[in-house]
């Protein structure tokens, strides 16, 4: 049975992944997570005792982090400071986890010579005109705008850097905006529907054009596991499922299907340094990997998404209210 160590797996992605992993092969798992702000244990319930298992930690901590290396087959990476917003009022805790602690990861795994996936965002290529034909691929140049997207950049050099230099064993991922259950309040798409559920008015930043490049969490786990599985050594996939929306769309959809007026939403003060667009090409992984997303339909997975907020208000509801409270402060 192969053993992974998934950093960050009482975050959103990483316990998606935990479930899907679980769910869809014989592997067991080893989560090591702070529980942040960000992680919740509420996340993991339920999963099967003899092949899970969890320790609070510091991926940051070389104690913390060698011994749990040494047991584990590979490592995946996923935890982070992952909040632009955030980033923008307090940087220092995305350099600590961001790249303190991916080399602290890549320090041991190289040591140990274990197999290392690092996960990161299309974030680091910067963003893209609303009208460029072109979309993001494996080789646009890096050009992050926010301390999280550099800090991800960073970590991204240190792995690559860490294969040519040491021979590290590692693949990287970069995806596009996930959404699905677990993902914590603060992040656009959970925040309007609790705000809803509320009944507050959906908070729409600038004007609204923004387009992301929607992804169900499920079809980023997958590629995580084809690329662990098939992927080759120093190679970096791109993970995308052409589900490019603005953010003024997203909302209405979310209004609509939550039963109110489409337009029932207000414009509040834009994010400094705001990403334009993002857009992902995936061709390689599809093609070189035979990878391909599962979740097509992006109403029919909002609709399941809002579904789940509605059954699971004892997941969300203690961060709620500060979570709002620190967006009153800055305006939005
Ligand atoms: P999240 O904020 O929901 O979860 C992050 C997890 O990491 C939390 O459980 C937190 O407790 C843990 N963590 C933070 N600092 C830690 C530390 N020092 N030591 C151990 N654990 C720590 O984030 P997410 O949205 O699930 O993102 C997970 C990863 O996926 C990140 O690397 C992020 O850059 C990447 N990513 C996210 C998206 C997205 O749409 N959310 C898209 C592409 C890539
Ligand atoms: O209330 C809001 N209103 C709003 O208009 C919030 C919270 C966000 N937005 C906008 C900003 C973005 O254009 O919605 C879009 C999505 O915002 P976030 O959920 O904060 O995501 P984003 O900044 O795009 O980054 C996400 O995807 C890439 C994740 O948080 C990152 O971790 C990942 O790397």
């Amino acid at each position: 049975m192969q053993r992974l160590l998934v950093t960050g797996g009482a975050g959103f992605i990483g316990s998606n992944f935990v479930h899907y992993a679980l769910d869809n092969t014989d592997y067991h798992v080893t989560v090591l997570d702070k529980l942040t702000y960000a992680g919740n244990r509420a996340s993991l319930e339920g999963l099967p005792a003899d092949r899970f298992a969890f320790v609070q930690g510091d991926i940051a901590d070389p104690a913390t982090v060698e011994p749990l290396v040494a047991e584990a087959d590979a490592v995946v990476h996923y935890a982070a400071e992952s909040h632009n917003d955030n980033s923008l009022h307090d940087p220092r805790p995305f350099l600590d986890t961001n790249i303190i602690g991916t080399y602290t990861l890549i320090e041991a795994a190289r040591k140990q010579g274990k197999r290392f996936h690092h996960i990161s965002t299309d974030e680091v290529y910067g963003d893209l005109e609303l009208d460029d034909p072109e979309r993001f691929t494996e080789q646009t140049p890096y050009n992050p705008s926010s301390p999280y997207s550099s800090t991800k950049a960073g970590s991204d050099l240190l792995v690559r850097a860490w294969v040519r230099s040491f021979g590290l064993q590692a693949t990287i991922s970069n995806c596009s905006n996930n959404y699905g259950p677990y993902q914590h309040v603060e992040k656009f798409i959970p925040r309007q529907i609790t705000n809803v559920i509320d009944g507050v008015r959906p908070k729409l930043y600038g004007k609204g054009e923004n387009v992301r490049d929607w992804i169900h969490a499920n079809d980023h786990s997958s590629a995580v596991l084809t690329i662990l599985e098939k992927g080759a050594i120093g190679e970096t996939y791109l993970i995308g499922a052409d589900g490019e929306k603005n953010n003024k769309d997203v909302v209405e959809l979310i209004l609509t299907e939550m039963g109110q007026a489409a337009d029932a939403y207000d414009h509040v003060v834009d994010r400094a340094g705001h990403d334009l667009r993002y857009a992902i090409d995936s061709t390689k992984l599809r093609t070189e990997l035979g990878w391909k997303p599962e979740y097509s339909d992006f109403e029919a997975g909002l609709a399941a998404t809002i579904q789940w907020y509605r059954e699971n208000e004892a997941w969300w509801r203690p961060q709620k209210a500060a979570t709002e409270a620190k967006y009153k402060e800055l305006g939005q």
